[in-house]
């Protein structure tokens, strides 16, 4: 059954746009290299189980996500393709791993030491290596090996991966991203086996960069959503993205604002002359957070803009004109010509684009659309 929701303000997800964008990928791949779908923060605010199943129809072969809490929900729903959790898991979560056949990310022997596996499937691990991002992996060559021979010798963990992450591919200057593969090749060379797969590419690198580094697979994110991870990239993309998130809401109230009266808290914004004033049921709790105060909203496919503070619950939009209530306001997305798209609103709040769809809080209901 889906849920009804009464509130008219609602994401909308254009799966198709995530299965274009995974199919463009998979075409500009070099052949048999894998695609991750990143689907970490349900999907970077999409959606978990909706975006993961489109990457999958589209050619994905792998989720990412961040948990343990996130890779077993998807672990309902998918009951065999490989989940990879990229951040940190608990020793206690390593035999419910092993049982659901979810994939870890192991960068310490210490951590290696303290398992107590008691399950009768093997626990797949891939190996974290710190090339440069100063998050997680192991930083030399020794403790790579040091943690690499801890793994071999315990009973019922299979190294299955490999993989290393860089920080500034999405950037025009080159330097340190050429530190990070050179030592991500002083660390494969020591690699005393290879295993089924090496992992190293975001985005920004599969992109933008030479095509060894795809590997054996790319985990692919921020483009998958059809975003670009830096304006520098939009400007050099590949093939075409499309954005797949859209933010929508309709009028409720629609009246007259005199010259000299005030709109919202702190009566922050006061009509120099009589215009008519629209309230809109979406706010700061809905993760259109005070910083949007004066972003612009479509109305009639005419750009309007958000006046006054921004209340937790709703906002206040100066109107071109007198509109119905019920009259659709878009504020992610397209009206005719117009688009207010989600770098326009990282751009207005100083964050990356990133940031905007995961901030969009769980009131906000995902509808997805299917062509
Ligand atoms: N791999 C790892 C380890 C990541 O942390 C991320 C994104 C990706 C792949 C996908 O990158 P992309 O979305 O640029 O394609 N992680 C994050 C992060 O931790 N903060 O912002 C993005």
């Amino acid at each position: 059954m889906t849920t009804q929701h009464y509130r008219p303000t609602r994401a909308l997800i254009n799966l198709e746009a995530i299965k274009e964008n995974v199919r463009n990928l998979k075409n500009f791949l070099k052949p048999n290299v894998h695609i991750i779908a990143v689907v970490k923060a349900n999907a970077y605010g999409h959606g978990d189980i909706k975006v993961a199943e489109a990457a999958i129809e589209a050619g994905a072969t792998m989720l990412a996500v961040a948990t343990p809490d996130e890779a077993l929900h998807l672990r309902e729903y998918f009951p065999n393709i490989d989940i990879l959790i990229l951040g940190h898991s608990p020793i206690s979560f390593a035999t419910v791993a092993a049982e659901q056949n979810i994939i870890l990310t192991v960068f310490s022997s210490d951590w290696v030491k303290q398992l107590q596996l008691t399950s009768n499937r093997p626990l797949k691990v891939h190996m974290k290596l710190d090339t440069g991002m100063g998050r997680l992996g192991v930083t030399t060559i020794d403790e790579m090996l040091d943690l690499y021979s801890e793994i071999e010798k315990t009973n019922g963990l299979l190294l299955d991966g490999v993989f290393t992450h860089f920080a500034t591919a999405d950037e025009e200057n080159e330097s340190y991203f050429t530190k990070q593969v050179d030592k991500l090749n002083q660390f494969i060379s020591k690699l005393p086996n290879k295993p089924r797969i090496i992992h190293v590419a975001n985005s920004a690198t599969t992109l933008m960069k030479d095509n060894t580094l795809q590997y054996d697979a790319v985990r692919f994110g921020i483009s998958m959503y059809g975003l670009a991870p830096s304006p520098y990239v939009q400007t050099k993309l590949p093939f075409p993205i499309t954005q797949s998130f859209s933010l929508e809401t309709e009028l409720v109230s629609v009246k007259l604002l005199h010259k000299g009266e005030s709109v919202g808290y702190g009566a922050t914004y006061t009509a120099d002359e009589t215009i008519y004033v629209g309230t809109i049921p979406i706010g700061y709790a809905d993760g259109l957070i005070r910083k949007l105060g004066g972003q612009e909203v479509l109305i009639d496919g005419k750009r309007a803009p958000i006046i006054g503070r921004i209340c937790m619950d709703q906002c206040m939009i100066a109107l071109p004109k007198a509109y119905n209530i019920g009259e659709k306001v878009t504020l992610i997305g397209k009206q005719n010509e117009e688009e207010v798209t989600i770098d326009e609103w990282a751009a207005k709040v100083e964050t990356i684009n990133y940031e905007i769809p995961c901030i969009i809080t769980a009131r906000v209901p995902r509808i997805y659309i299917t062509k």
